[in-house]
């Protein structure tokens, strides 16, 4: 392809850069991004910051990522009570209730158990809250709008062992989850999802899961909404019926527009974002460009990324880059040139089921106006004729 971006060259003079006049640095331990990639940071939103300073989240910068597997250092965060510093010898995740052998297993026990490695992407279903309720939409990047976003490569034992092994009797139809941190997280959920493909997850891209996602485990529900997904696991009790905890009864329950309220909500929606361009950026100029973003489902696969860029009159599909794994992100790219003229971009996602992206109108409409949970309306990116790329709502 030519005449992209690069200029000619001039002429074909070598160039000595300073540093390999000099020694190189010797290898490391552990090593660390670019220093001039030091501002690629997790944004940190704190919107209750006054009135309950431990109840903290941040976001992944998915405007500056450009992959599908999001480096461990920038998974986002949710934390209701602060991140605990669990100490792992003390640790025990305890399997309890309507089972026929209570177990208790420290972190060494559970190394000896057969384990699984699978990519899923992980999200709040508070992600995109600021376009749920923002009567006039706010300008700020992906981090901060979709960040509550990540996928991650994980390994951990199914829990369908660890249940098994522990014997649950047949009355046991539900499990509340609690977490070793200060507010007892704690949620219900149904054993079929335990014994289907449930993860006692220990390692996050390889390495130990991190402080932030749960140190030393964490439960990992794939497609589930995040919040489901205890962290810092401690206790596993096998119930007859689901608990009605403060974590799924007051906080993640959705106000319908008619007055009722859906609890339960488990799977997360077929959504999609365009990461590249999107707002907060500028488009250095008119030509040639790749239209790049995420593409996820909580049912299944992604069949389908469309692209409009006439504000949803007109859509060409996208290519879906391999491999397309189900409830995972799946990054989408479609070829493009940049006129100069005002354009609305936006992306469809269809997923193995056949479900498609609500309009922002079409989800508002479904909700009382103060719902924010399980937002995932096609985004809409407005670029200006200056070349400015900006959040909207179409
Ligand atoms: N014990 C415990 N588990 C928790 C939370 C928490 O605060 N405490 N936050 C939940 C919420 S609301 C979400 S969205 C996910 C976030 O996981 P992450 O911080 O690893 O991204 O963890 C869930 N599990
Ligand atoms: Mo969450």
């Amino acid at each position: 392809m030519a005449g992209i971006a690069a200029p000619r060259m001039a002429h074909s003079e070598p160039v000595i850069p300073d540093w390999v006049t000099v020694a190189g640095e010797r290898a490391r331990g552990y090593g660390m991004p670019a220093g001039q990639e030091a501002h690629v940071q997790r944004a940190i939103i704190e919107p209750f910051k006054d009135i309950a300073p431990s109840f903290s989240f941040s976001g992944t910068p998915h405007q500056r990522l450009r992959g599908t597997i999001t480096p461990s250092g920038l998974h986002f965060e949710v934390h209701h009570g602060g991140r605990p510093n669990v100490d792992p010898e003390q640790h025990r995740l305890m399997i309890h209730g309507l089972v026929e052998r209570p177990l208790k297993f420290d972190l060494d026990s559970l190394g000896r158990y057969p384990m699984v490695t699978a990519t899923h992407f992980l999200e709040c279903s508070g992600n995109s809250l600021f376009n749920a309720i923002m009567p006039e939409p706010m300008q700020a990047g992906c981090d901060v709008l979709h960040g509550l976003l990540s996928n991650t490569e994980w390994t951990g034992i199914p829990m369908s062992i660890l249940l098994e092994e522990a014997g649950v009797k047949p009355e046991g139809l539900w499990v509340v989850a609690v977490g070793n941190d200060g507010p007892s997280l704690a949620r219900s959920i149904p054993i079929e999802k335990l014994m289907d493909d449930a993860m006692l997850a220990l390692y996050q891209n390889g390495e130990r899961v991190r402080p932030e996602q749960g140190y030393p485990m964490r439960l990992l529900l794939p497609g589930y909404e995040g919040n489901m997904n205890v962290k810092w696991l401690t206790s596993l009790w096998v119930t007859d019926a689901p608990a009605h905890t403060k974590d799924e009864s007051g906080e993640y329950t959705e106000l319908l527009a008619d007055g009722s309220a859906v609890k339960f909500t488990f799977g997360m929606g077929v959504k999609s974002i365009i990461t590249h361009p999107s707002a907060t950026m500028t488009m250095s100029g008119q030509g040639y460009y790749e239209i790049s973003g995420l593409a996820w489902s909580g049912s299944g696969p992604i069949r389908r990324v469309e692209i409009s860029a006439d504000g949803g009159q007109s859509w060409a599909e996208a290519e879906l880059v391999e491999p397309v794994l189900s409830r995972a992100l799946t990054r989408f790219r479609l070829p493009w040139r940049w006129e100069g003229a005002p354009t609305l971009l936006m992306s469809r996602a269809e997923d193995s089921t056949g479900a498609v992206q609500p309009t922002r109108s079409e989800w508002k409409a479904r909700y009382d106006p103060s719902n924010f949970l399980h937002n995932n309306a096609i985004q809409a990116w407005q670029i200006t004729s200056e070349g400015m790329v900006q959040n909207v709502y179409a």
